[in-house]
């Protein structure tokens, strides 16, 4: 709490009410005519064109998948096409008053927004714009096939590149929009401000809040839009993103020049069914979806009802929201009221709903509607109608020959080496700064910052120069290093933002944050709301905007809060995009000890196991230094895990202690602690110092010379140096603080027996904690791995050590017997 907001009982217990202004439900009730003066002919004939083009490219979708195959074009498409036949003028509607710099992220049920969105964009743009988009946009490879038979305008060649691009890509294709590795459902297009559409429901609801944080924080033009499902109003992420968006201190607390709320819409398609089931009427509570953002804010998030099936009611909508969010008063909710005729997906049979329901929807259709009035109102005659018909019938049909022809559209060979995917897991790349024009807001100079000039009095190593051992108080520990890299890194990209829970005036949970606070306005550092999914989603949304972001999830064993942003999203969007976006996001989780069962676990296992993500976890200061530098000036999501046994620890390894200035540990390469000849031990983490312990009395007691390997990064891993180690020691036990079961350590042991089988003596051999929950501080030396308990797994699977009696039975029989049980 920041102490400059006092909490006065005085205040809090008086009684009184809360009281709700009415929400608007479809207010709007202009006619075409009345709206004359402010669209011009061609602007509206421009709608029913757009509207007409998403319903010809998705009837050909349900074609296909249906029938395979489109006016005489055969084609078998095994993969999703969740499609809107019906929703087209919601989409319409929103995209015409959006500009370039407007972002929109999306659905599973996205074609129609991403065509409506870039035909928008695609009349904005000039030609010469267009040109240079298209020639760029993965080197010009989509615009060489749609060129070929170009005959028309720059603007009718854009147009051919967008449907033939998204539909390369909904059929996987490489000259897709992402290289066909987004597909139907995450198929995207940002030069024209159209941003990833997420097939997990929901997803966009933190995403795209950390996108309109992005622009706030950066003072980048334009809004966001965060398209959701109505029925994903009831998801963790929304909620969560709701909640991030609407935070107090946007108005209340931020500097003057950042004051203002998010340049954010929410807005919920509302077609009223999930697949199957009804958010309105039997999954959800709130009898109308608008309703939602009264709880929120006292703004009620200017929530509205507005009609979709009126291209004119929904851009209508979107002027005057924009109004207020340039007037800092966002963000917005809408509840855009639509329907879809098809199912679900094509393979659906419509159980849950009547016949004469779709038939009373498909009475309206905004297609047939609009049309009619458009010609009532003499804007245009029924021979123009029907040429927008048949032209847009015509550009499908086109896009779509190129589109199933292998020759013309090949799909990316997977199966060479450093092919697409290889590529673009990571983008592997340095940047120190994502904005390198713009100097970092900061409050003070550097050198004057209290915690820096605290620091420099401290010893930079573990040892005096006598060698003797230094108190740790005394000296820079893995909190101070992290810190280190970490103010420097705000002093040199201005895009940087950190925040979590208690970021700022509690200087993050463990510490390493003091300091900061002095140094950095509000829009750099701040506290989260408790949502852990909205810490990790807001930052994913902030980084595919080009923004840097440090998140802190406190403890790892939060990381279900964050499952899905973490495991889907975080880790996805560089190869799901062909590329083209880069993650630069550090997620900071620490292992902790003494808290028990809830907070105290070891879960690197869970996030190596991601494809996507890099993950690290340094032991020393000198490498908690050197591996934020890197993972600040990287363009990959990283993983941090930090020991709270440690944050404390001197640097005892690194001669001279931890260098003053920046310096860069990369990743990969491990660390040799202590030079060994007859077994080597590998560590994660905080158990390098329980193997140093358990390596003296080896040593002392059984005359045994070990080799210690501290791993630092566990993806990406360089094998070299342990393989080196095991062909001179040929023997390794693997030892970390996360349970043994499916620990990543049986992973690191099998690729070492799979390298160096005839290298070996004895199986490797992986000592981690018990598979239990972690118990309280006092007995937790019955659970994580102590020296006794390294002597224990050497004696009974890798040599047995002479006179040595095991302190606990870890004998085979044991091993089967414990393994029957599960634990
Ligand atoms: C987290 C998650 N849960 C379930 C699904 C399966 N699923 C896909 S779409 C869908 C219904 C979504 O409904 P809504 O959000 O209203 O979007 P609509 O399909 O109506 O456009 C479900 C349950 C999913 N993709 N992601
Ligand atoms: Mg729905």
């Amino acid at each position: 709490m920041p102490k400059c907001q006092i909490v006065n009982p005085e205040h809090a217990r008086k009684s009184g009410y809360i009281e709700f202004k009415p929400i608007p439900v479809n207010q709007y009730s202009k006619s075409v005519k009345d709206e004359l003066a402010r669209y011009s002919q061609d602007d509206l004939i421009r709608i029913q064109r757009d509207m007409v083009i998403i319903r010809t490219f998705e009837n050909m979708l349900n074609e296909i998948k249906l029938r395979g195959s489109f006016m005489g074009i055969e084609y078998m498409h095994n993969g999703p096409a969740h499609l809107s036949m019906g929703q087209e003028a919601a989409a319409v509607g929103q995209a015409f008053h959006l500009g370039i710099d407007d972002h929109i992220y999306g659905s599973h049920r996205s074609h129609g927004e991403i065509l409506a969105k870039s035909l928008s964009a695609i009349e904005k743009l000039d030609d010469k714009a267009l040109m240079r988009i298209m020639e760029n946009y993965f080197d010009g490879q989509c615009l060489r096939i749609v060129e070929k038979d170009a005959a028309g305008s720059v603007k009718d060649l854009a147009i051919d590149f967008l449907i033939y691009g998204t539909l390369a890509e909904i059929f996987g294709r490489e000259a897709g929009l992402n290289k066909g590795m987004g597909g139907s459902m995450h198929a995207f297009f940002p030069p024209f401000g159209v941003y990833p559409n997420n097939a997990i429901v929901g997803g966009s609801g933190d995403i795209s809040v950390g996108a309109a944080l992005f622009k706030k924080v950066n003072k980048k033009p334009g809004i966001v839009i965060g398209n959701i499902g109505d029925a994903s109003s009831s998801c963790g992420p929304v909620w969560e993103g709701l909640c991030f968006a609407t935070m107090d201190q946007f108005k209340k607390l931020w500097n003057e020049s950042h004051r203002g709320g998010l340049p954010l819409i929410i807005n919920f398609y509302n077609n009223f069914y999930g697949m199957g089931g009804q958010p309105e009427g039997e999954t959800m509570g709130f009898g109308m979806l608008a309703r939602l953002g009264a709880g929120i804010n006292p703004e009620q998030m200017h929530a509205e009802r507005i009609d979709g099936y009126n291209p004119l009611a929904v851009a209508d909508a979107i002027v005057r929201k924009r109004r207020i969010l340039e007037n800092g008063d966002g963000p917005v909710l809408l509840d855009t009221v639509t329907y879809r005729y098809s199912g679900h997906s094509p393979s659906d049979q419509s159980s849950y709903r009547e016949k004469s329901e779709i038939e009373a929807w498909q009475e309206q259709d905004p297609t047939v509607h609009f049309a009619k009035e458009l010609v009532e109102t003499k804007v245009c005659d029924n021979t123009k109608i029907e040429a927008i018909l048949k032209n847009a019938e015509q550009l499908i049909v086109k896009a779509c020959k190129k589109a199933v022809d292998i020759s013309i559209s090949p799909r990316a060979n997977l199966m060479k080496q450093n092919n697409l995917l290889e590529q673009t897991m990571f983008s592997n790349q340095k940047v120190d700064s994502m904005d390198p024009k713009r100097t970092p807001d900061t409050l003070m100079p550097i050198d004057k910052n209290p915690r820096v000039q605290s620091l420099a009095s401290r010893s930079r190593s573990a040892y005096d120069e006598h060698g003797q051992r230094l108190k740790d108080t005394r000296c820079i520990g893995i909190r101070d290093a992290l810190f280190e890299a970490i103010i420097d890194r705000f002093y040199t990209d201005p895009t940087l933002v950190a925040y979590g829970e208690e970021n700022r005036e509690w200087g993050g949970a463990f510490g390493v944050y003091r300091g900061l606070t002095e140094a950095l306005p509000y829009h750099r550092l701040f506290n989260s709301p408790i949502a852990e999914g909205s810490i990790v989603g807001t930052a994913v949304g902030y980084a595919l905007e080009g923004g840097r972001a440090l998140v802190e999830l406190m403890y790892c064993d939060f990381l279900g809060r964050a499952g899905d942003e973490v495991f889907n999203q975080l880790c996805k969007w560089q190869s799901m995009s062909g590329g083209l976006l880069k993650m630069p996001v550090v997620m900071r989780v620490s292992v902790g000890s003494k808290y028990g069962a809830q907070h105290s676990q070891d879960w690197t296992a869970l996030c190596t196991h991601i494809p996507g993500l890099k993950v690290v976890f340094p032991a020393t200061p000198y490498d908690a230094k050197g591996l934020m530098y890197s993972a600040l000036t990287g363009t990959d999501p990283v993983i941090f895990f930090e020991s709270q046994r440690l944050y404390g620890m001197a640097e005892e390894f690194f001669k001279g202690g931890v260098p003053r200035g920046a310096y860069v540990v990369p990743f990969g390469e491990p660390a040799v602690r202590k030079e060994g000849s007859d077994l080597t031990i590998l560590t994660i983490g905080a158990t390098l110092y329980r193997a140093i312990d358990a390596a003296k009395e080896l040593e002392e007691k059984y005359g045994l010379s070990c080799e210690i390997i501290d791993v630092r990064t566990l993806v990406p891993f360089n094998y070299e140096k342990v393989l080196e180690s095991v062909k001179k020691t040929h023997k390794i036990l693997l030892a970390s603080d996360a349970c043994e079961r499916g620990s990543f350590l049986h992973t690191m042991a099998s690729t070492i027996n799979t390298l160096a089988f005839d290298e070996l003596d004895a199986p490797p051999v992986v000592l981690g904690a018990r598979n239990w929950i972690t118990p309280p501080d006092e007995v937790e030396e019955a659970f994580f791995p102590f020296p006794a308990d390294f002597l224990d797994a050497i004696h009974e699977h890798i040599m047995p050590l002479k006179g040595y009696r095991v302190k606990r039975d870890c004998s085979a029989s044991d091993l089967i017997r414990r393994n029957q049980y599960g634990i």
